[in-house]
């Protein structure tokens, strides 16, 4: 067990800090795999691949678990394996993140990515980041076998891991082909269109899967837990509408990403949300210039938005979700998965980036 370096912090210091060793410990391991020993070269683009995809997010997911694992245990306090393995859990969620990133930049044409460019614009990089996509994907599969093999959960584990990801990749399947060129119709849009895509593409990984693996780690069946399921899937929905939300709506320099949703004709909440309330003339507004490059385009669709008073749609469906969220949590028989949940939806209720 590679768990070195992280004894103050399993003696109950700062999560955070535990977490953030355990990752150094990880990319260590990864490489020295005999594929990257040979040359210095690709020993060094793994090194800063890794680093420049996994890390500078929020981490809400990794931590997540180390959390999740606590609340079902009601322990403060882990030992140092269980700390190990719930940290490590969390960064195979974190390198599942960054993986999906890498190709949905690529596929959304965006820019940014928490405040640097995304990776397939680095110079040198382009399509090369399809491949380091893949690798960050297996890395998942060689930690996981690195730490889990002989656990009796590591069949569970695997499938869960797999099934989550084929889960995502349908949902980016489904907001991508809705926008596909010649066939750009706002009609089709709206709002079970709009949820069936964000359940698949961000609810499972994001929402699901961080409690799953402390689940898993309890020790526990995931056949027993498909209230949980549901429940996860959906404060995942109320994430991506918050995220459709900060893409129009967020500050660039802050959220560390430029919105690209009105240029790419996405399927985004605020967009459904408008052609529920456009007039006849408002609709002509939204369908000669949604899914356009032209920055005056994308400003004649912001100022249809202001004009139909979006930002407080958007503030009611919060307040709303979070109430309909507490009353579906506090309707779970078991306590310890109360706090669990209610854990999670305080690291977002009313994120800004
Ligand atoms: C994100 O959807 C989904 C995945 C699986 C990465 P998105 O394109 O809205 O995300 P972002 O706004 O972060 O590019
Ligand atoms: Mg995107
Ligand atoms: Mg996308
Ligand atoms: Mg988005």
């Amino acid at each position: 067990m590679a768990a070195d370096g992280n004894g103050a912090a399993a003696a109950g210091g700062d999560t955070r800090a535990a977490f953030a060793q355990i990752y150094k410990t990880l990319k260590e391991e990864l490489l020295t795999d005999p594929a990257f020993e040979s040359t210095e070269e690709s020993h060094q683009w793994i090194d800063r691949m890794v680093d420049y995809n996994v890390l500078g997010g929020k981490c809400n997911r990794g931590l997540s678990v180390v959390d999740s694992y606590k609340l079902l245990k009601g322990a403060d306090t882990l030992d140092e394996e269980e700390l190990f393995l719930a940290c490590t859990l969390g960064w195979c969620i974190e390198w599942l993140q960054a993986f999906f990133l890498v190709l949905d930049d690529i596929m959304d044409d965006s820019h940014t990515r928490r405040g640097q460019p995304c990776w397939f614009r680095v110079p040198q990089v382009g399509f090369i980041a399809v491949n380091d996509g893949i690798i960050l994907r297996n890395h998942i599969s060689r930690i996981l076998r690195c730490h889990f093999k002989c656990k009796p959960y590591y069949a569970d584990l695997l499938d869960l891991f797999n099934e989550v990801e084929f889960k995502t990749a349908s949902g980016q399947l489904l907001d991508l082909i809705t926008t596909h060129e010649g066939e750009k119709d706002l009609t089709k849009y709206n709002i079970t269109v709009h949820g069936r895509i964000v359940q698949y593409k961000t609810a499972y990984y994001s929402f699901y899967l961080p409690v799953a693996c402390a689940l898993l780690l309890s020790g526990e069946n995931l056949d027993k837990y498909g209230d949980v399921e549901n429940i996860l899937v959906e404060m995942g929905t109320y994430f991506q509408v918050q995220d459709d939300y900060l893409d129009c709506y967020g500050d660039p320099e802050f959220i560390g990403k430029i919105g690209t949703d009105i240029e790419d004709y996405k399927c985004s909440w605020l967009v459904v949300q408008a052609l529920e309330r456009a007039d006849e003339s408002q609709k002509r507004i939204l369908f000669e210039n949604y899914g356009k490059k032209d920055p005056a385009c994308v400003a004649k669709v912001k100022n249809l938005y202001k004009e139909l008073n979006l930002e407080a749609v958007f503030q009611e469906y919060e307040n709303e979700s979070y109430k309909k969220l507490i009353a579906d949590i506090e309707a779970q028989p078991n306590i310890a998965v109360q706090n669990v949940l209610k854990s999670f939806l305080h690291k977002i209720y009313k994120r800004q980036k």
